[in-house]
């Protein structure tokens, strides 16, 4: 392990840094706290043994220094009876011990300096786990994340699934309640669906479920949600939107898509892709989300029943 042995004394610092080399550590020397902490900044040393007393930057100031700048580097401090009170002060400091001048043996240097070692090493190890502790959480936490929004997510077209539609049509109408504005919904049906995964083959179909749900989400704007209610029955969540705004949202929905030269359109029964809307508002039409759906499920019944590609309110 490397330690940075400082002492203003060469006789004592050599003595100090001969014994430790002894014991296997790599010793720094420096000759003053000044130089000592121009060393430590440069590179942290993991164990820092000082002398108290020296011209210039003390010891106290010196452990001061290392502990705001590196909380983990274990510091022991060397001092002579007469200042013993400033030892004990260094150790409510974050000293991790001191050595007694004169050294009454050598052999109690390598002991107090073994010890320090071994508490660096494991206060490094717990800052190691402690990080990766921190790392894992976060991964944790993204995953937990990606899970959550992959729950609210349709597998095939990436929309929000019908669960989520439902949440947020709830929400969307206790909002409605507080503002006193109202919000509406267009239930959407892809017309002869069926006759397209005839001629097409399912693979195919799937494919324009995909560039559908892509058009619708370009149409919305930011505060609209888009969901895919099943199959290929899609529903648009429109908030603060009463009913004449929808129609107009859902009538360019129509038109869009009845225009937009999905592969294969012209094998399809009108010669292209079309969808039926069926639009209802809260609260004029419905007391609760049930009901509203039920409402613009209706309509789009109605839109079937009246000839296909149309938006009935
Ligand atoms: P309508 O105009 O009355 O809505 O006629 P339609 O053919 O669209 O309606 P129908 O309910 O008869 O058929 C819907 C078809 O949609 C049948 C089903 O196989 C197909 N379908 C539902 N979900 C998927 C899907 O995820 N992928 C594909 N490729 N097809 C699907
Ligand atoms: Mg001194
Ligand atoms: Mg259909
Ligand atoms: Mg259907």
């Amino acid at each position: 392990m490397e330690l940075l042995v400082v002492d203003d004394e060469e006789t004592l610092r050599s003595v100090v840094s001969q014994v430790l080399s002894a014991d296997g550590f790599e010793v720094v020397e420096a000759a003053s706290g000044e130089e000592a902490l121009a060393i430590f900044k440069e590179k942290p040393h993991p164990l820092v043994i000082t002398d108290i007393r020296m011209g210039g930057m003390s010891g106290i100031e010196l452990l001061a220094e290392i502990k705001r700048h590196s909380p983990d580097t274990q510091v022991v401090i060397m001092t002579s009876h007469a200042s013993l009170d400033t030892a004990l002060s260094a150790i409510r400091n974050g000293a991790y011990d001191y050595l007694v001048k004169p050294f009454e043996s050598l052999d109690l240097i390598s002991a107090v300096a073994g010890r320090a070692a071994e508490k660096a090493r494991l206060v490094a190890q717990n800052r190691e786990l402690l990080d990766q502790l921190q790392r894992a959480n976060s991964e944790l936490q993204e995953v937990n994340c990606t899970l959550k929004e992959m729950a609210m997510r349709d597998g095939l077209t990436a929309l929000y699934n019908h669960r989520h539609f439902q949440e947020a049509l709830a929400q969307e109408i206790a909002r409605s309640n507080r503002s006193g504005r109202p919000c509406s919904i267009a239930f959407m049906d892809v017309d002869n669906f069926k006759a397209y995964n005839d001629t097409h083959g399912h693979p195919d179909g799937d494919k324009l479920l995909r560039r559908l749900s892509e058009l619708l989400m370009s149409q919305l704007r930011c505060s609209d949600l888009a969901a895919r209610y099943g199959g290929e029955e899609f529903v648009l969540l429109l908030p603060d939107t009463p009913k004449q705004a929808a129609i107009r949202i859902a009538e360019a929905l129509r038109a869009k898509v009845e225009q937009e030269h999905f592969p294969g359109r012209e094998r399809q029964p009108l010669g292209r892709v079309t969808i039926s809307i069926g639009v209802a508002s809260y609260p004029d039409d419905g007391n609760d989300a049930k009901d509203v759906l039920a409402s613009a499920d209706q309509r789009l019944y109605h839109a079937k029943h009246g000839g296909r590609n149309k938006v009935i309110a």
